[in-house]
């Protein structure tokens, strides 16, 4: 049986090669055109040809976009000066594409997955206006210091109905949101959850920043996921490289919810980062290349580039590189 749950772990990339279409029909699944990878075309072809070909639908999600935006809500203040952020949240249905070809049947919030990286500052009165339009009750978990009726874990928000979360953003750091209606690792793996960054008052250091979130899809329903990503898209940034400045300071907001699989992982090459986990620590860091992270754990991640030029980062489980976890920042000199 683990043989053959390894194996179609790997059907994904290999149909590509034999023209598969339907590669999944016998086991229930949908039947999807897979995509064809450069290693397809050359079986002898190393680990840095391994990017699957050709481009997503026009209008899909965009992980260039999704990298480095970053939601400040509705902003006001209330009565007390306390500034107030308001967003819409809306559970929906929808097939996404995962890799060129690839489509998944997400549940989402507001349309894409992740959900909209939310972002606030220290104190800030949060309020998320939940409304699910999906086919399943769903709801918002928010990670960090609130009210246990803010929780989302026991009032699962039924489709038509709406919920509105109020609470203070506490402490500061990177956080997560996600569904909690069970069972949870359904509403998980299907897409419900977003980063929520929660800034310190005094801010952090100027730097280049974006956000990752390690994400993973069982595109044939078998418990095991076949696609592998930060963002989403698996090889976007390989395909894409992240364009940095030599001497600049990257601030990469790294979370993990993967489901399925007990640890992801983030590899960078040529460097090594500061590592600020959960991110709730503005004084110690670990000094270091590679940080493990289970499901639900975060972390912020800075670093400054020596030397010009491509450096890979990635899994550092191998399986999830090669399922499509792997990016390149291309450092380009100061004066470029
Ligand atoms: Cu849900």
């Amino acid at each position: 049986m683990s043989g053959d749950r390894r194996l179609s772990r790997r059907e994904l990339l290999r149909a590509g090669a034999l023209g598969t279409v339907g590669l999944a029909a016998g086991s229930g699944a949908l039947a999807l055109p897979a995509p064809a990878t450069q290693q397809d075309a050359d079986p002898h072809g190393s680990h840095h040809d391994m990017v699957t070909v050709g481009q997503l639908a026009p209008g899909s999600f965009d992980p260039g976009a999704f990298l480095t935006h970053f939601d400040g809500g509705q902003v006001s203040r209330l009565p007390s000066g306390q500034v107030l952020r308001e967003y819409e949240l809306v559970a929906e249905d929808r097939e996404i594409e995962v890799a060129p070809g690839v489509f998944y049947p997400a549940w989402t919030y507001n349309g894409q997955v992740p959900g909209p990286t939310i972002r606030c500052t220290e104190g800030d009165r949060l309020r998320v206006r939940f409304t699910n339009r999906g086919s399943h009750a769903h709801s918002i978990h928010f990670h960090g210091i609130h009210p246990s009726n803010m929780d989302g874990a026991f009032e699962p928000v039924h489709p038509g109905r709406s919920f509105v979360y109020e609470f203070d953003a506490e402490p500061f750091g990177l956080h997560l949101y996600h569904c909690h209606t069970v069972p949870i690792k359904r509403h998980i793996h299907k897409g419900l959850y977003g980063a929520f960054i929660i800034d310190p008052r005094e801010g952090r250091p100027p730097a280049r920043e974006m956000v990752m979130v390690m994400t993973a899809f069982d595109t044939n329903f078998d418990g095991e996921n076949e696609v592998y990503a930060v963002n989403t898209v698996a090889f976007h940034y390989q395909k894409h490289p992240i364009r940095i400045r030599q001497g600049e300071l990257v601030r990469v907001y790294v979370v993990n919810i993967t489901e399925f699989d007990l640890l992801n992982s983030f590899h960078l090459h040529g460097n090594l980062y500061r590592l600020y986990r959960t991110g709730t620590d503005l004084g110690r860091y670990e000094w270091t290349d590679m940080v493990a992270l289970a499901q639900g754990e975060r972390a912020v991640l800075e670093f400054v580039y020596k030397h010009p030029g491509p450096f890979m980062f990635h899994a550092h489980q191998s399986e999830f590189a090669e399922l499509g976890w792997s990016g390149v920042f291309l450092v380009e000199p100061p004066n470029a």
